[in-house]
């Protein structure tokens, strides 16, 4: 007379139900986050036909100071790699395509905090060198900055 024979089956399976379920929206969840790093792998491929424009990196030389246009391309920042001079000033120029969050661009070892919604164009100089990844302010997109 311990109840339902079905109550004690729910009772049973309850929690096993329950993992399932939590399981399967676990998938679900990680296959949403995977989805951007599966465009930025697509937006790499396309890339490979225009390679040497990736390592672009200063346009314009004036007065001492290196002026790189910077934009949106494939879920990422292009050019993809930046290369710049130590010590001589880096005026960053928005290319028209940035956008959202693409606005904010950040790379806090080279102290770059820029506002691209507010400002045309943001200067800095680089005082470190190395390689530096610089990100959005979500830091969902990326470039890559060295410093020579
Ligand atoms: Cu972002």
């Amino acid at each position: 007379m311990k109840g339902k024979k079905g109550t004690i089956m729910d009772n049973k399976y309850t929690p096993l139900v329950f993992l399932i379920i939590v399981l399967g929206f676990s998938a679900v969840v990680i296959a949403v986050r995977n989805m951007p790093s599966g465009f930025a792998l697509q937006s790499q491929e396309i890339k490979k036909d225009s390679s040497n424009l990736d390592v672009n990196a200063v346009q314009g030389n004036t007065d001492g100071i290196q002026v790189v246009k910077i934009g949106l391309k494939g879920g990422n920042y292009y050019p993809k790699v930046i290369n710049l001079a130590y010590g001589k000033p880096v005026t960053i120029q928005n290319d028209g395509t940035l956008a959202g969050c693409a606005m904010y661009v950040s790379q806090p070892q080279l102290r770059i905090n820029a506002n691209f919604e507010k400002n045309k164009e943001y200067t800095f100089t680089p005082t470190t060198k190395g390689t530096f990844v610089y990100t959005c302010s979500m830091g969902m997109y990326k470039g890559t900055m060295n410093v020579l």
